[in-house]
């Protein structure tokens, strides 16, 4: 069996207990104390802070970024994942208590124009629901995944949107398990920029669109499943790292144990064993692992 993840406040140690190869693109823990730059720490996406928004102490894990009813972060024209691509966003997100605004938390989206993805908070325009967050990617109310837990309670939330292409969107919150599911469609291009606080108005510029707090927010190339999800929210400021799917008990070796562990886990229940990350374990499982052990690392 994998080793459990703990609560571990490590801002840079590697998942040792899921099996992917997700990668983060961009990682920003808006840790900077001033300044107009919030740096990427996993990628070259090194975005510009437009005032009012400013860094603030306070944060899940160091400082974060603050909207305090206006300004945003904008990365530039960037992170469009189109068509059928699997990609995954992890944020931490607090408002004040009872905080109603729709709230755009990121994404690369323009109001009103189709097209893009976004994570957003409360209800608006047909997307979403009252007091809680959703993921879009359909640009059609309904197709959205929408959360159940209420987020705009003043507390910190972890917050992840998956796009696994071909098969769903989805939303967590606070860990696994996911707390709804979308329509997964090919993603169309969309005129703006990639934006944390804010939105692209159809008139071409980019507004406040959120009053609260965000950090360490990060963006991975694939899809990230349960187990990945549970290890982001019981570990902030860490992040993912790609590891050997066929390795299964971790100890470096692919051999008949790992075969052993994982029919151990699959028989139990364990959602180490969901390798197929479609959210239900079942003998496709079985399958995708051995394939996976068979190709080796
Ligand atoms: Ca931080
Ligand atoms: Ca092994
Ligand atoms: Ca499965």
């Amino acid at each position: 069996m994998r080793r459990t993840p703990g609560i571990t406040p490590a801002a840079s140690i590697a998942c040792l207990a899921a099996s992917s190869l997700a990668q983060p693109v961009a990682h920003w823990r808006f840790d900077e104390s001033a300044g107009f730059t919030a740096y990427d720490s996993a990628g070259r996406y090194h975005a510009l802070v437009v005032e009012p928004a400013a860094f603030v102490a306070g944060g899940i894990d160091g400082n974060c970024i603050a909207f305090p009813g206006g300004g945003y972060v904008q990365v530039g024209f960037a992170l469009h994942f189109l068509g059928n691509t699997s990609f995954s966003l992890s944020s931490w997100v607090r408002t004040d208590p009872g905080y109603a605004a729709y709230g755009f938390v990121a994404g690369m989206n323009t109001a009103t124009f189709e097209g893009g993805y976004h994570i957003a908070i409360n209800s608006g325009s047909g997307f979403g629901m009252p007091n809680t967050a959703h993921f879009d990617a359909t640009n059609t109310p309904g197709g959205e995944a929408t959360g159940t837990t209420i987020v705009n309670d003043g507390q910190w939330h972890h917050i992840v949107a998956v796009h696994k292409a071909s098969d769903s969107t989805r939303i967590y919150v606070d860990g696994a398990p996911v707390e709804d599911t979308g329509v997964s469609v090919p993603i169309f291009d969309s005129d703006a920029p990639f934006v944390v606080g804010g939105r692209k108005t159809p008139y071409g510029w980019v507004i406040n669109q959120f009053t609260g707090m965000v950090d360490d927010l990060q963006i991975y190339n694939d899809a990230l499943c349960d187990p990945e999800v549970e290890f982001l929210y019981r570990n902030p400021g860490a992040e993912i790292l790609p590891t050997c799917p066929a390795d299964f008990n971790a100890d470096g070796d692919v051999n008949t144990l790992d075969v052993l562990a994982f029919l151990n886990a699959w028989v139990s229940g364990d959602p180490e064993a969901e390798a197929n990350c479609d959210l239900v374990i079942n003998t496709q499982d079985v399958l995708a692992f051995l394939n996976a052990w068979n190709a080796g690392c």
